[in-house]
């Protein structure tokens, strides 16, 4: 029988990646999705007719029971948050509610229904915050700076407490940033390349962005759902940072974007006071030497091939009128 995944967040990035991954090994694809009131399913439209998606929401554990129960799946990944930093400020509450309750209310889902389920939880660097050292590894101490980051700390503490408690096979993926030409426009990569084709297209005259000296470890979402899979592979569940172990600063982001539609970024990039955020995370880079000796993982695409991928797949998009 083929194996069977649940993925929650199946509409977002990174679950449009996972998806793909998994169906292409023989896997049984549920994704639960949020009700809205339009279709959220852009960046799975290729994969629906293969696809199993279900109505559920993380803000309310009788669905995921009920999903749970309907499909038993073997495998789940928890990729659904309010996952937009900025965001988080505004909207505190609503984000620890999803992206830190959230996650108790599938743990128990799956506790209630099947505890041998395989757990995978979506972690992130910004849990790393103000940095304590540098590079950042699963031993690194935690000091979050967003309500996000807040929230994330919550969601993998309590994934351990599950593991720790229950015995459950539950993963937490310290996973720094990711990207692709799938990313929301509003997260800064894709907006830098969105805006640079737009521009070069002569749609319009430049860019408003915030803090330019910020550093991330950025590399390829495609690569990173991956290290996901292999998490749920392995005999013992456990915590890994996936990274690329290198750092860039967002003007160097800037100079590469606009460099591959023949631009100078100076000429083009306004600095905006409402896009600094009232506590920043300045420098984060990832080791991920554990991942690399035990799942045998390591990142294909590099930074500079990622943002040209980027800047190109929004040229040709817009060109298109899509
Ligand atoms: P994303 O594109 O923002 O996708 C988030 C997903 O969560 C969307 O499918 C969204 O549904 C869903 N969602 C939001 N609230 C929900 C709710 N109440 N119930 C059910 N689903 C809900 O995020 P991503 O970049 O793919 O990231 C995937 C996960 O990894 C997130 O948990 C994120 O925090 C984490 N992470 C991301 C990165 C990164 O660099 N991308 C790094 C570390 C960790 P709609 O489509 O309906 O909005
Ligand atoms: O692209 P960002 O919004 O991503 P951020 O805050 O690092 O969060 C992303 O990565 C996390 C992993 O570390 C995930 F957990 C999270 O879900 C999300 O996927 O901002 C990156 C940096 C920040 O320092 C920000 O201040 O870019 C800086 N920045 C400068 N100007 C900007 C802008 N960010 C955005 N979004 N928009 C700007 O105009």
């Amino acid at each position: 029988m083929a194996p069977k995944a649940l993925i929650t967040g199946i509409t977002g990035q990174d679950g449009s990646y996972l998806a793909e991954f998994l169906l292409a090994r023989g896997y049984d694809v549920i994704g639960l999705h949020r009700r809205t009131s339009t279709v959220t399913f852009e960046r799975i439209a290729h994969l629906t007719d293969r696809l199993t998606l279900v109505p559920a929401d993380l803000m309310d554990e009788s669905s995921m029971i009920r999903l749970l129960r309907d499909h038993r799946p073997g495998e789940v990944y928890n990729l659904a948050a309010q996952s937009f930093v900025q965001t988080s400020f505004a909207q505190p509450l609503l984000t620890g509610e999803v992206t830190a309750l959230g996650v108790t209310r599938l743990l128990d889902a799956i506790l209630l229904v099947d505890p041998s389920i395989r757990f995978y939880q979506a972690s992130s660097s910004e849990m790393f915050g103000k940095v304590v050292e540098v590079p950042q590894t699963e031993r690194t101490p935690f000091y979050p700076r967003s309500p996000y980051g807040v929230a994330k700390l919550y969601g993998h503490w309590i994934t351990v407490n599950y593991r720790e408690s229950y015995g459950m096979h539950a993963s937490s993926g310290i996973l720094f940033n990711h990207e692709s030409p799938r990313r929301g426009l509003e997260f800064v990569t894709r907006k830098v390349t969105f805006n640079a084709a737009a521009i070069k297209l002569g749609l319009q005259k430049s860019v408003s962005l915030g803090n330019l000296e910020a550093q991330r470890d950025w590399g390829f979402a495609a690569d990173y759902v991956h290290a996901m899979w292999l998490m749920l592979q392995q005999d013992e569940p456990g915590d890994y940072v996936i990274a690329t172990g290198q750092t860039h600063p967002v003007r160097e982001l800037c100079e590469i974007a606009f460099d591959q539609v023949g631009l100078d970024w100076e000429d083009h990039v306004v600095v905006d006071q409402q896009f600094f955020r009232p506590a920043e995370v300045d420098l984060l880079i990832g080791d991920p030497s554990k991942a690399t000796d035990q799942l045998g993982w390591k990142p294909e695409v590099g930074f500079e091939d990622l943002i040209r991928m980027m800047v190109d797949a929004d040229l040709a998009a817009l060109k298109k009128g899509s």
